[in-house]
């Protein structure tokens, strides 16, 4: 039997800000495949639609108008999840039939009044006014009571389900902390009171000095393709100090956030030359007034697309029923969105 080869053999590997295990197996990667066949479609779009909900003085399902707004714009989810006067109530017949009444808040962002726009094809100083919201509604939400998680994420693209592509995010905030943030609270928690410093600095060190799976440097945050990615190309976000929430950065890293943020989605969809879809999104503490020093900022890009710009990875079978997991391993999806321009495609 020859030696145990992270890059050959199958294995599995640890995810310790949730806990879960997922299953590696890089000798699939080689494997054939007689699949879909590319179909290049063009995404060009106006720079104003007017049947488009999000643009500028269009008017929205319910009948409301939006403003003649320049850059970015938030209103009310006109078809909120959560709502903030529904009756407090609980069920709880012997543990096996548990329910409680759940109130929040959801938002929408307009990114920019540029319907033609993404991400990856704004200037920073523009990305950079989409975080100042992030901040403000963080704030403004986290001052209300009834809040006591603050969800933040951009859902791009058809294939994931995005109804719009005019630029554009979402906030829904809760009285509960909801399970992915929960998992994550905990296990932080339990990182920093056994060595008092952060999961995720302590982990950003490590990952530094081995550069491997690094993606993208600047001087206050670094994209990187996390040990136990799931997803093909799943990435992270990471602050290189460790603060709470997006409110404590300074003024020098929130313009940080917004050129990471570019730099990485530029990578994305210079990889199969096609606006690349993902669910983004970022994590931080409960906003119950309690203090979370663990607590560390990040933000999460969970990608579907696997071998070209149609072909997405699906989480079925066994990851369904037993544990996700990946053929190409973490490193070569680093390497190869590492080699990737920094350029974006469509203005070369
Ligand atoms: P996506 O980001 O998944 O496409 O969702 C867009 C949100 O916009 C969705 O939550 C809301 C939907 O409820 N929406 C409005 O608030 N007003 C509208 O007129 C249409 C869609
Ligand atoms: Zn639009």
């Amino acid at each position: 039997m020859n030696k145990f080869n992270i890059e050959e053999h199958p294995h599995r590997r640890f995810n310790p800000l949730t806990g879960d295990w997922i299953l590696v197996s890089p000798h699939r990667a080689k494997r054939p495949w007689q699949g879909q066949v590319e179909k290049t479609v063009s995404d060009e779009r106006p720079s104003y639609d007017p049947t488009c909900y999000l643009c500028a003085g269009n008017e929205r399902a319910g009948g409301k108008f939006n403003p003649p707004y320049k850059g970015t714009f938030v209103f009310t989810n006109d078809f909120s999840a959560l709502l903030t006067h529904s009756p407090e109530g609980n069920i709880d017949e012997g543990n096996l039939f548990q329910a409680k009444s759940e109130t929040g808040i959801c938002k929408v962002i307009c990114f920019s009044d540029d319907h033609s726009m993404t991400i990856p094809e704004m200037e920073v100083e523009d990305i950079r006014k989409v975080v100042d919201v992030w901040c403000d509604e963080y704030a403004e939400l986290a001052a209300n009571e009834m809040i006591n998680y603050v969800q933040i994420f951009e859902n791009k693209g058809a294939i994931m389900g995005c109804s719009n592509p005019h630029p554009h995010g979402q906030i829904w905030s809760s009285s509960s902390v909801p399970t992915e943030p929960e998992k994550e609270s905990k296990t932080q928690k339990e990182y920093f009171e056994k060595h008092g410093t952060t999961l995720l600095g302590d982990y950003l060190k490590a990952e530094l000095a081995k550069i491997d799976r690094i993606l993208v440097e600047n001087d206050h945050f670094v994209a990187l393709v996390p040990y136990w990615a799931v997803w093909p190309f799943e990435t992270m976000i990471i602050s290189k100090r460790p603060v709470q929430n997006i409110t404590l950065l300074t003024d020098a890293e929130r313009t940080a956030l917004a050129d990471v943020y570019q730099k990485l989605t530029i990578k994305y969809d210079n990889l199969f030359e096609v606006s690349f879809a993902y669910s983004a999104g970022l994590h931080q503490a409960p906003t119950d007034g309690k203090d979370y020093p663990e607590w560390h900022l990040h933000m999460h890009f969970y990608p579907p697309l696997l071998r070209s710009a149609s072909v997405k990875k699906f989480m079925v079978g066994y990851e369904m029923l037993a544990t996700p997991q990946r053929d190409i391993t973490a490193e070569q999806a680093a390497q190869r969105l590492r080699d990737l321009s920094d350029v974006h495609y469509k203005s070369k």
